[in-house]
């Protein structure tokens, strides 16, 4: 076996499986808004995770942490946001307060 085709071996045997594992670690966490509900409404992710918030309703929402953080959600469309930190908040629509949920990043 050549030197090259020795290391191209080994790149395959040790790096390809530690990025299989790493891609499979993260998650997309899809969380839909539906006739002005978010479901689930309790949400559980870890920091690397993305919440995919796909909104079927025909009014724009938020997904607000007050004091925190807010997604805009445009009507029919889909929002993706990546999980930096851990916290445990809750969050609701600015729009529609009444529209509530929980997420916990760990
Ligand atoms: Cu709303």
């Amino acid at each position: 076996m050549s030197i090259e085709h020795r290391s191209l071996w080994l790149a395959v045997v040790l790096v390809l499986p530690l990025a299989i594992a790493q891609a499979a670690q993260a998650e997309t966490i899809q969380v839909v808004i539906d006739k002005m509900a978010f479901s689930p409404t309790a949400i559980s992710a870890k920091v690397g995770d993305t919440i995919e918030w796909i909104n079927k309703d025909p009014v724009v929402h938020t997904a607000t942490v007050k004091g925190e953080w807010e997604v805009m959600l445009p009507a029919k469309k889909s929002v993706t946001q990546r999980l930096e930190k851990k916290e445990a908040v809750d969050f609701y629509c600015r729009f529609h307060p009444n529209m509530k949920g929980k997420l916990t990043v760990d």
